[in-house]
């Protein structure tokens, strides 16, 4: 890996974008998967200010530029929605701070893209829901996202990875992952190997649906993990969506799914105790009905009949990521144990297990909703 002084480059591109006053500090934040994300604090007017800037991930994003092009279109769009609803658009969409050259983001020496934007206050991002209203109130941030973004032209967009949540062919990575074992660590996870390839056929329902006409596309988020709604730090509820880099068309189903993956568990997506981590039923109930209230009435009968399959589809493509990601040895998801991956893919069969188990009852809850 190349050794680069992070503080330094980091000092070095916050200097290209058109941040007013001085800068104070700026410190490692939040814990995403993927890019490098900083705090950035400057003064200005006597107050202090708050940024976010980030790397981005140029192994995953192969076309960064692409996806700075999706963010700043999808923005601007939700910025008007905002206005049109007399909200406050400073608060209620990301505000990409522009490079002093007027650019959506920087490219520095090394070739990594850096962009910037403006710190959403007094509002917080969590792991596992407080409670069951927090939940609620993220589900409903994201159905509102759907609702807000079903007049976007989706032919504009960048498909920013190919097959991102196209699970057969995530299923055929797996396969061909297993077959190089460049870790030299399959023997380590055969019960879990076993279990994907005992539900390869679960995994090709969606984009049967989809073949067959009974599940649309649509500009959906991709990435719909609590932690990427901004709660109001008092009141609780939804300020903005954050975290746009998967903006593509995709399934609503799969929006749905990735919030119940990470949202109706007991336990964090890392945890090593499985005893501890359940699909609660009760927070499934809870996300549908706060979904459906924010999709208001755009989803089709199917669609929300397909919803048990979302949740369980994420649930399992997420695992299985997971997976190839530990017998590949680490190059996607930043790990920060040796055997990190093999235990979030554990976590995630688990509540696919648990689902399983309750796939009569899931149904039952969506067709009331329906
Ligand atoms: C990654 O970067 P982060 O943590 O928001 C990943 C998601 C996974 C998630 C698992 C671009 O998201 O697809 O569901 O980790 N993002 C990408 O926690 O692969
Ligand atoms: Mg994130």
């Amino acid at each position: 890996m190349r050794k680069v002084d992070k503080s330094a480059a980091v000092i070095e591109a916050i200097k290209n974008f058109d941040f007013k006053g001085t800068l104070v500090d700026f410190r490692p934040f939040g814990n995403g998967h993927i890019n490098d994300t900083y705090m950035v604090r400057f003064r200005y007017d006597g107050k202090i200010r708050k940024y976010i800037m980030q790397r981005i991930n140029s192994t995953v994003f192969k076309n960064p530029e692409g996806v700075m092009s999706n963010i700043l279109g999808v923005t601007a769009f939700l910025r008007e929605e905002v206005i049109k609803n007399g909200g406050d658009p400073e608060r209620e969409t990301i505000n990409i701070i522009n490079t002093k050259d007027k650019k959506g983001f920087h490219i520095d020496g090394y070739g990594d893209v850096w962009r910037a934007m403006v710190y959403v206050v007094d509002a917080i991002s969590l792991d596992l829901p407080e409670d069951n209203n927090d939940f609620y109130q993220s589900a409903v941030a994201f159905g509102n996202f759907q609702r807000q973004l079903a007049a976007y032209p989706a032919e504009t967009l960048f498909e920013t990875i190919p097959n991102f949540h196209n699970t057969p062919v995530r299923y055929e990575n797996f396969l061909k992952s297993l077959e190089k074992n460049a870790s030299g660590r399959a023997d380590n996870a055969l019960p879990e190997i076993e279990f994907v390839k005992a539900r390869k056929e679960f995994t090709e329902i969606l984009e049967n649906a989809y073949k067959e006409g009974k599940l649309p596309k649509r500009v959906t988020h991709n990435d719909t993990k609590m932690n990427n709604v901004m709660l109001d730090k008092d009141t609780r509820e939804p300020v903005c969506v954050v975290d746009l880099d998967t903006i593509m068309p995709g399934y609503s189903v799969n929006d749905f799914g990735d919030s119940i993956r990470f949202g109706a568990s007991t336990a964090a997506e890392d945890e090593r105790d499985l005893d501890k981590v359940h699909f609660d039923i009760s927070l499934f109930e809870t996300y549908t009905r706060g979904f459906l209230k924010g999709c208001g009435g755009i989803l089709t009968e199917e669609e929300i009949m397909l919803l048990p399959e979302g949740a369980k589809m994420m649930t399992l493509e997420c695992g299985m990521r997971f997976l190839t990601d530990y017998i590949d040895g680490d190059v996607y998801f930043k790990t920060h144990s040796e055997d990190h991956n093999l235990v979030r893919c554990r976590t995630q069969f688990k509540l696919v297990e648990e689902m399983e188990a309750q796939w009569d009852e899931m149904k039952r809850i969506v067709a009331k909703y329906k």
